[in-house]
């Protein structure tokens, strides 16, 4: 074992990813540190882990979760594919590109329950503030234990911040939205279409949210859907049922008003306004501050904090690519704590950022947005040893993607796409997505018919 101690705060993808970089060192006979992982929640998966509550879990502790029923995956699965543990080596056949998250959970959870990793994980216990103690180099951590009631602190040489950026609301204010009678909520809070349904509803935001909210509830009966943007509008065909708005202005009672003077009444608006980066655990000093963009400032290689150079943030990027990405870094921060990359001289990190900083200002479109995310792996996986694939494909995969969804917003999860890692085509789902409501693993496998399915739920 090599003489430190690594501590990875969060057990979503981010931090099994650290996890499996040992692994994968372990398994090769060679020396890894101590590691240990700690998560607040009661199991592994981060934003995949579903949950039912919203405001506060059990503990009393903010809920993490974002996601809701019925979410199917936004992009291709062979976009997201790891490259050492396959959809094929975890389903036995081929399925389709757009699982829903049940199906993506157990996939995760494939490649992480064949090793020992749940071994290395503190479940239920929450990173409460860090300290960084120059004489010695380490981080004293202070952990909540939830389910004792108990608090503890742990010492570590190098700190792994996995915990996500997409669990606290930034929640804007419109003039009169405080008088807004009807239900009113942040997409965080979002867990289902169904108390919309026959309602009229308005999305404020104009990204992922917006979109998919938007989608699932025309799909399970809204009446209708109105998409608020500041910047730009989706700007997809939309059918008819949902529509796009410039910004909201203020409200008057259940009545929006927007720049373009059109007025509409709500049953209820969601706030898909996005999310911030929030790092209660961490002092001034050692937080991470940015916006939701490709190349967060102050990362070197996207992954070392540039002001301490023992301290890690894994997945905080927007994200084009997700598992695999999160993968490349974390193979690149193992490699980086194992002392086999260096940590140039300020000056060079610098002029390093800089020059990812200013090639993301570069960048307009969503295909330029998918070359820029391509490029930054492409520069970590030459870096290390995790298995090399065609990410170019994978990029076209991406691109014909914003295609599809630009073709039509409804069925574009209809499409198949092919893995780079095994060669598989996707399977068509046995049934249209638009016609799917049943969103179980079992339903999804074909294992039992839609009625039956939806009585078991
Ligand atoms: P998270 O998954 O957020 O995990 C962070 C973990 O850290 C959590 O388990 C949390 O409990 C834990 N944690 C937080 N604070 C503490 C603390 N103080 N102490 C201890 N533990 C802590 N990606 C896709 O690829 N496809 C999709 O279709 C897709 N859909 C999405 C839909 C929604 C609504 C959202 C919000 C995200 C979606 N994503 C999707 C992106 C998703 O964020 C990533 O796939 C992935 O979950 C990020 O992994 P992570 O480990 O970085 O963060
Ligand atoms: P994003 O992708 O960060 O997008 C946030 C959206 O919210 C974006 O359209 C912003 O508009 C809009 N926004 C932010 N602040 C405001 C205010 N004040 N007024 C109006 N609109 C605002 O977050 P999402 O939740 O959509 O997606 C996050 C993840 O969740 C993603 O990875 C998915 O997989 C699921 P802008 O364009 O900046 O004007």
């Amino acid at each position: 074992m090599s003489n430190f101690k690594v501590g990875i705060i969060g057990a979503g993808p981010s931090g099994l990813a650290m996890l499996r970089a040992f692994e994968s060192e372990q398994k090769k006979g060679n020396p890894v540190p101590e590691v240990k992982c700690y998560e607040k929640q009661d199991n592994w998966g981060g934003m995949w882990n579903y949950t039912w509550r919203t405001g506060v879990g059990k503990y009393g502790e903010p809920i993490h979760g974002s996601m809701y029923k019925y979410l199917w995956s936004n992009g291709p699965k062979e976009c997201l594919e790891f490259a050492d543990y396959t959809f094929m080596d975890h389903f036995k056949q081929p399925i389709s590109s757009y699982p829903p998250r049940e199906v993506l959970f157990d996939y995760i959870q494939g490649r992480i329950k064949q090793s020992n990793a749940r071994d290395y994980i503190k479940f239920s216990t929450v990173a409460r503030w860090v300290d960084y103690l120059e004489d010695k180099k380490q981080f004293r951590v202070i952990f909540d234990d939830l389910v004792k009631n108990e608090t503890f602190e742990e010492y570590f040489d190098y700190l792994v911040v996995g915990t996500g950026h997409f669990s606290t609301p930034n929640m804007p204010y419109f003039k009169g939205i405080d008088k807004f009678p009807n239900t009113l909520m942040h997409a965080h809070d979002f867990r289902g279409a169904d108390q919309f349904i026959d309602k009229d509803i308005l999305l404020i935001g104009s990204s992922y949210s917006a979109e998919d909210i938007g989608v699932q509830c025309f799909k399970h009966g809204s009446k209708s859907v109105t998409i608020s943007y500041r910047s730009n509008p989706i700007g997809v065909k939309w059918p008819k049922g949902i529509e796009e708005k410039p910004l909201v202005t203020h409200f008057e009672g259940n009545v929006a008003h927007f720049k373009d003077g059109s007025t509409k009444a709500f049953d209820a608006v969601i706030l898909c306004t996005g999310y911030q980066h929030k790092f209660p655990f961490l002092p001034d000093n050692l937080r991470l501050k940015t916006k939701n963009n490709l190349y967060p400032e102050n990362l070197y290689k996207g992954v070392v904090f540039n002001n301490n150079e023992r301290l890690i943030f894994l997945g905080m990027q927007d994200q084009y690519y997700t598992f695999n990405m999160f993968d490349t870094q974390a193979w690149f921060a193992r490699d980086y704590m194992l002392g086999r990359i260096s940590y140039p001289a300020k000056e060079q990190r610098d002029a390093d950022i800089k020059k990812w900083v200013d090639y993301e200002r570069s960048t307009v479109t969503g295909p330029e947005h998918v070359d820029f995310q391509t490029d930054y792996i492409k520069e970590l996986i030459s870096l290390t040893d995790y298995p090399n694939f065609d990410l170019d494909k994978v990029a076209d995969m991406f691109k014909s993607w914003l295609q599809d969804k630009e073709n039509n917003i409804l069925n574009y999860r209809d499409q198949v796409y092919t893995s780079v890692m095994t060669g598989v085509t996707a399977e068509e789902h046995h049934t249209p997505w638009m016609s799917e409501l049943n969103d179980s693993l079992e339903r999804y496998l074909d294992e039992v018919e839609a009625d039956e399915a939806e009585l078991s739920k």
